[in-house]
């Protein structure tokens, strides 16, 4: 019971801890462990076969080995993740590349404003190509500290902070960019097209 006492002298209101109020978009919670949200079970890799391939509407189609990925230069981000269920989990440390990098590889065209992003367990999310280029967005493969896990995304997944967690690809194997904006496995079943938790865009037409 010790734990619990413990629990709610730190955390105040929706489990947020005090004087991070600002930092819970509006209708989430705080939660300290990170679950697990997969739409399907967790798809094996073989990093001797995995590719991350960058294609569309760019002036270099590209497909980098895990080789290749690993000769990139990381950084690390921490940054607070908020799933559409309600869930924030605060201060997540990432470490990958940061996404401007890995599209100025494939140089998208000027007319490809939105991008489609594959994964390898048959997932899909769109998101606008300027929010893929915010500093805090990364392609990664270390989640606090440690290599990322299989159930988080493993070996590597987007991290989109100014989004809903469901932007954040997990087992991600491509970038489409596309001219037009198209809805993802979520999108398509009615979620919002661009998610911002600060302006609470859960699903279409709702806000
Ligand atoms: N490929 C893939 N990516 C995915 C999902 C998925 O089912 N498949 N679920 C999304 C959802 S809804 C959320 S909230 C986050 C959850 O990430 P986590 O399982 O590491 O907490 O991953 C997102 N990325
Ligand atoms: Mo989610």
């Amino acid at each position: 019971m010790e734990v619990f006492r413990q629990v709610a002298a730190a955390f105040g209101r929706r489990g947020i801890p005090k004087g991070m109020e600002e930092r819970v978009p509006p209708g989430q919670y705080v939660t300290p462990k990170m679950p697990v949200m997969s739409m399907g079970t967790t798809p094996g890799i073989d990093l001797a076969t995995w590719r991350l391939r960058l294609f569309g509407e760019v002036e270099r189609e590209t497909e980098l080995t895990w080789a290749e990925w690993e000769s990139l230069a990381r950084i690390e981000v921490t940054a607070d993740f908020h799933c559409v269920t309600q869930w924030s989990r605060l201060n997540v440390g990432w470490e990958g590349v940061p996404a401007s990098r890995v599209l100025d590889l494939a140089q998208p065209t000027a007319s490809a404003r939105f991008a489609m992003l594959h994964c390898y367990d048959g997932y899909t999310a769109n998101i606008d190509v300027e929010a893929l280029r915010s500093p805090d967005v990364l392609f990664a493969h270390r989640m606090d500290g440690a290599p990322l896990e299989g159930q988080h995304g493993g070996p590597l997944r987007l991290v989109v902070p100014s989004r809903y967690g469901w932007k954040s690809a997990k087992w991600v194997s491509g970038v489409e960019f596309m001219t037009d904006d198209r809805p993802g496995f979520w999108e398509e079943l009615g979620y919002h097209m661009r998610g911002d938790p600060w302006r609470e865009e859960r699903f279409r037409g709702w806000r």
